[in-house]
């Protein structure tokens, strides 16, 4: 037929071709890489992901594990795209996805500081991002899902330390650079090794964090291979180049060869290890299944998203690669039933509290849990009371917001061997070793961060001019673990602005009366010098608001106050300009709590910390925002 191509007229031939062509992309992998993209019927959102590389295993593993759970789901459909390791293309990709109408980005970034503006440009557009992996500076962006690699490298510092006990030599390969990742490794494996007497440390430097420049460094720094007892790798891919050059170089029986990643698949971590050339690696999940979990809740504004899962990782040896291999697979399910939890609180001694008990009370309810909860009035000892009968009540879950950080192993001890998981919520504990799991998860604030925005805000907000800036500290209960991190974090931002310094530092519990008495206590010895407060929560900010004020100093014009927790009654204070300044502190994690419990219930492997999503305001936007506070 004339004018015709295939017996098809000219003129339908750009539009069949289109058709022809969508209909390719939807069915393949790596989607829109062409620019066409055709939205399925029925679809009510598209997850677009961009992954750093189709290369490495675990890279293709996630994108399975996300396929897998879209394929389950009627109402969403994935898009993906694979910078195959440039960070340049990876930007390109990103406007790709946009392009195609995304909804949300799911991204694990090639390089976590080239990324972070195109992150943070996305993020700032109103498009959730999902970030995996490879964390990006600073919080501008949805959720975050990854391992904490500081924690992974101490696990395999402390297995080496174990095994030279009398001592010995560990070659430890590091790239030039090293990746944020794998510097991470690096100083929680030296940390874990100071611990640890007579034992050298050799560092080997590669060109690049890859198979064959582990490979060849093996063999051009034979000398020290020999000399070695231990080599350390911080992946895989770097593991495997060792393993092999170990093996030509006919030194398997005298070297042990640890890293981490433990990554499924034929040559990964965990494979080596069942294979006998890895003496241990510490793996970490993929987070597929979380990040569309977390995708579905985000995409259906669902309360209760967290901004960062930083999941469990775990040290496998031929001794326990079974158990751990069982516990990867286990099936997740929720029978439903009423599930019984003891919750030991800290107290009443502030509205953040108050706000905290109401949200887990109504929580309980929402999800079927029975909820018997004991309140310790700032007493460690009432909580070691409440544990115990908790214990003897043989609930299924204990959760605990611990008064202070220390003195909690032995009791943790006696819910482990009783079989009662533990879980952490609002505060933390540190324990005297950590590798004894005696908590299952930590669900609650990052007090760091809240410090150093604390700080941050300081610095641009109150000038550092006509003399060093004087601060005073009211700080929380001695020992908890939000006094001692928030006061660590705004430290940490104190030390590079000489314009400012601590001049008074004291405890107000946390209490309204708290943090009168610091002011009080203050000015029993001072003439009032202080150019702002720095307060570790509300309560003792607006009591030292009335002592100040019985004084005749006037908030805000004599002193500048930032406090931390953000309540509504910190917000009627900046209304009034009082107070400068609310570093945010969610209390309402009721719903998160519960959502754990069924996990956990449920067979689910927990993370090591689910991080709540947090702000900072101040008199700028506090009159527009007091209405929509619930707390
Ligand atoms: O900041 C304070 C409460 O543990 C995060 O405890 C909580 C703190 C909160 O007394 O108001």
């Amino acid at each position: 037929m004339r004018g015709a191509v295939f017996g098809i007229k000219r003129i339908y031939l750009l539009p069949v071709l289109i058709l022809m062509l969508g209909l390719m992309l939807t069915g393949c992998g790596s989607q829109g890489q062409s620019g066409g993209f055709i939205k399925k019927e029925g679809v009510s959102s598209i997850i677009g992901v961009s992954q750093a590389n189709m290369r490495e295993e675990w890279r293709v593993a996630l994108i399975n594990e996300l396929r897998q759970e879209i394929d389950a789901s009627e109402d969403i459909q994935i898009i993906t795209s694979d910078a195959t390791g440039s960070a340049k293309k990876q930007i390109q990709d990103i406007d790709n996805l946009i392009g195609y109408g995304i909804d949300l980005l799911i991204i694990s970034p090639c390089d976590e500081k080239e990324l972070a503006d195109k992150i943070k440009e996305v993020y700032d557009s109103g498009i959730p991002v999902i970030v995996m992996d490879r964390a990006v500076e600073g919080f501008d962006y949805t959720l975050y899902i990854g391992p904490d690699n500081e924690v992974i490298g101490q696990q395999a510092g402390n297995y080496v330390g174990g095994l030279l006990s009398d001592g010995g030599k560990v070659v430890e390969l590091l790239g030039r650079p090293s990746s944020i990742q794998g510097s991470e490794r690096l100083s929680g494996f030296r940390k874990a090794l100071d611990g640890f007497d007579n034992i050298e440390v050799q560092k080997l430097y590669l060109d690049s964090e890859s198979k064959d420049a582990a490979y060849d460094i093996m063999v051009s720094a034979r000398k020290f291979i020999e000399e070695a007892d231990v080599i350390f790798a911080y992946s895989d891919s770097m593991a495997l180049g060792v393993c092999d050059a170990v093996r030509e170089m006919g030194l398997e029986e005298k070297v042990k060869i640890v890293d981490c990643d433990g990554f499924k698949g034929a040559d990964e971590g965990i494979d080596l290890v069942k294979q006998g050339r890895l003496a241990a690696t510490v793996s970490c999940p993929i987070g597929g299944k979380e990040a569309f979990d977390y995708a579905v809740s985000i995409l259906g504004n669902e309360s209760g998203v967290p901004k960062q899962v930083i999941l469990r990782s775990s040290l496998i040896t031929l001794d326990n690669l079974e158990e751990s291999i069982a516990r990867m697979n286990q099936p997740v399910y929720d029978d439903g039933r009423t599930i019984r939890v003891g919750y030991s609180q800290v107290g009443k001694e502030s509205n953040w509290r108050l706000a905290n008990t109401k949200s887990i009370e109504d929580a309980a309810k929402k999800f079927n849990i029975d909820l018997h909860m004991e309140i310790a009035d700032q007493s460690q000892q009432k909580q070691f009371e409440a544990i115990r009968q908790f214990i003897d009540e043989k609930v299924d879950v204990i959760v605990v917001s611990p008064v202070v950080e220390t003195g909690w192993d032995e009791v943790l001890r006696e819910a482990k061997s009783a079989g009662i998981p533990v879980i952490m919520s609002d505060r933390n504990v540190s324990l005297e070793n950590s590798e004894e799991n005696l908590t299952t998860t930590y669900l609650g604030a990052d007090f760091m961060e809240e410090g150093r925005r604390a700080m941050r805000w300081i610095r641009d907000n109150v000038p550092a001019e006509g003399g060093k800036k004087k601060i005073l500290e009211i700080m929380g209960n001695e020992g908890a673990s939000p006094t001692e991190e928030r006061g660590r974090g705004f430290r940490e931002i104190l030390s590079e602005n000489p314009g400012y310094g601590i001049a008074y530092s004291e405890h107000g519990d946390f209490t309204f009366d708290g943090g009168r008495q610091v002011i009080r206590d203050y000015l029993a010895e001072n003439e009032w010098d202080i150019d702002i407060i720095f307060s570790h929560n509300d309560d003792m900010a607006l009591g030292a608001i009335k002592e100040l004020k019985e004084h005749g100093i006037y908030p805000d014009t004599d002193v500048r106050i930032v406090s931390v927790d953000a309540t509504k009654d910190a917000f009627e204070a900046m209304v009034k300009k009082e107070l400068s300044c609310a570093v945010e502190c969610n209390p309402v994690i009721g719903d998160q709590l519960m959502k754990a419990i069924r996990d956990l219930c449920g067979g689910k492997q927990m993370p090591f910390r689910i991080i709540t999503d947090e702000k900072i305001y101040d008199q700028s936007v506090a009159e527009e925002l007091i209405r929509k506070r619930i707390y």
